[in-house]
């Protein structure tokens, strides 16, 4: 690894508080990063004709008017040294309070490859805040299309609905306007060792591990296929609701082992000038593969609703989406958790049956009722298992959100789903998370504790 980490210090002259409203905008290589940098601020010849990338590091800079920070990063796709360019990235998010985090995407011709350059960064940062997250779109004036078209597509695919144009002709007047416009608040974000490889994509394209790691994805979701054809099979109800819980703890072990056969196929071993590209193909693999597994997690919640739950509200605090089992319309926390075990079965229920999932060569997905087990019959009460920020709420003045059928749950299903993209049991891989700390700046490997939040800060 190199010395990504020793030029971190900001250059930020003037007085810095956390209710500065802060922007840290990140995007590819050449997207115009530096270029709307300048336009803000009084900085000059930052922005570059370069054929690479040209923004090393992250640094913070004053609007003109004094009035907010905005931080130039490099770009996060990097052919060289993608490591270091991230961790720059990572640096500028945990900088101070984040009042938004602008995902910078060049016009094409073709709108759909402006919205990939968003997508890309959107769905590596599902665990932050939605509404802190906002496009903004540079290059308008070599383009043909309007903004009202691109905002209508952005809002539909991606659910974003914060958006800012800029063209070179921009003026800088118009375009702080539109930056002041979009400030809400303060979010405090920490990029650590544990999560920076699921937001960051560091690995390079190097086909022979494509191969290999793509190759592990597409049996991971034809597991999940054979298991979905498989359990309509199973009609009781009790088995049903066991089952998927067991195909999840079966799928996280899947995630384990394919990890360990991707490293020993390569022989990766995590260190010198390869470790952080060998981290980062295990970490790219992974990161697909908690896609399929959210899949599960939406199904599992299903089961776990109770019967007419026909409501969701937002949390004004954390923005986390609950629905309500038990209890009154009044004044509760964030995060608190029904007294006992909730789902299709009777509450006194405490046996789960164990199933077997094997696939086999051919493709078959198989599923064996094996026996059965004694579960506890409430959940359990560590706290750092709970998701939810701890806030008061007041469910009747919680904002209503529609929920699609399928995701009516009795518990939020988030992305924050505990599975490491780096597995401690591969040889090499906790010096590299070490190795990762320090860069950061977390001195030692710090585990972030479950259920831990990025929480927003006041107004
Ligand atoms: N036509 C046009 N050119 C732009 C626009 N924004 C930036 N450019 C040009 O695009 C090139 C790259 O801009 P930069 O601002 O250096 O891009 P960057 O995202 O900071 O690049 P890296 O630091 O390498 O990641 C420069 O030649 C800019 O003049 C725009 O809105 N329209
Ligand atoms: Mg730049």
């Amino acid at each position: 690894m190199d010395q990504a980490g020793s030029s971190r210090e900001s250059t930020l002259v003037g007085h810095l508080t956390p209710d500065t409203p802060y922007i840290v905008m990140i995007g590819d290589v050449g997207t115009g990063k530096s270029t709307i940098v300048e336009k803000l601020s009084h900085e000059v010849g930052r922005s570059s004709k370069s054929d690479l990338s040209f923004t090393r590091t992250s640094e913070q800079f004053w609007t003109y008017d004094s009035s907010m920070v905005i931080s130039d990063t490099p770009g996060s796709n990097a052919a060289q040294d993608k490591l270091g360019h991230n961790i720059h990235i990572a640096h500028a998010l945990n900088f101070n309070p984040v009042w938004r985090i602008m995902i910078i995407s060049k016009a094409d011709t073709r709108m759909d490859n402006t919205l990939d350059g968003i997508r890309k960064y959107a769905e590596r940062m599902l665990d932050f805040p939605m509404d802190l997250m906002g496009a903004l779109i540079t290059h308008m004036d070599t383009v043909t299309w309007s903004g009202e078209d691109f905002k209508s597509l952005l809002e539909k695919e991606l659910g974003i609905e914060t958006v800012v144009f800029s063209g070179l002709d921009t003026p800088r007047e118009i375009l702080l306007e539109d930056m002041k416009e979009i400030c809400v608040k303060g979010v405090e974000i920490t990029i650590d060792n544990e999560n920076f490889l699921k937001v960051f994509k560091i690995n390079d394209s190097r086909l022979k591990i494509l191969r290999c790691t793509n190759r592990e994805v597409e049996d991971f979701k034809k597991n999940k296929a054979g298991f979905d054809k498989q359990r309509k099979l199973f009609d009781k109800e009790n088995d049903k609701v066991d089952l998927i819980f067991e195909f999840q703890a079966y799928m996280r072990r899947e995630i384990e082992a394919a990890q360990r056969r991707v490293a020993e196929e390569n022989d990766f071993t995590f260190s010198g000038e390869e470790g952080a590209n060998e981290a980062g193909h295990i970490a790219n693999m992974v990161n697909q593969m908690r896609v399929v597994l959210y899949d599960v997690r939406v199904a599992a919640a299903e089961y776990q609703s109770a019967h007419g739950v026909d409501q969701a509200r937002r949390c004004p605090h954390c923005d986390l989406v609950w629905t309500k089992v038990e209890g009154c319309d009044g004044a509760t926390t964030c995060g608190n958790r029904p007294s006992t075990s909730l789902d299709l079965r009777d509450p006194s229920f405490g046996i789960l049956a164990t199933f077997t999932f094997e696939r086999f060569s051919d493709g078959i997905f198989s599923i064996l009722k094996s026996g059965k087990r004694n579960i506890p019959k409430t959940i359990s009460t560590d706290p750092s298992k709970y998701y939810g920020c701890g806030n008061a709420i007041i469910w009747n003045d919680m904002p209503r959100v529609e929920l699609p059928e399928e995701m009516r749950a009795a518990i939020p299903v988030t992305m924050d789903d505990n599975v490491p993209v780096l597995s401690d049991n591969l040889p090499g891989a906790q010096r590299f998370m070490d190795a990762l700390a320090g860069l950061l700046g977390c001195g030692v490997a710090i585990k972030k504790p479950k259920g831990k939040k990025n929480k927003p800060r006041k107004k």
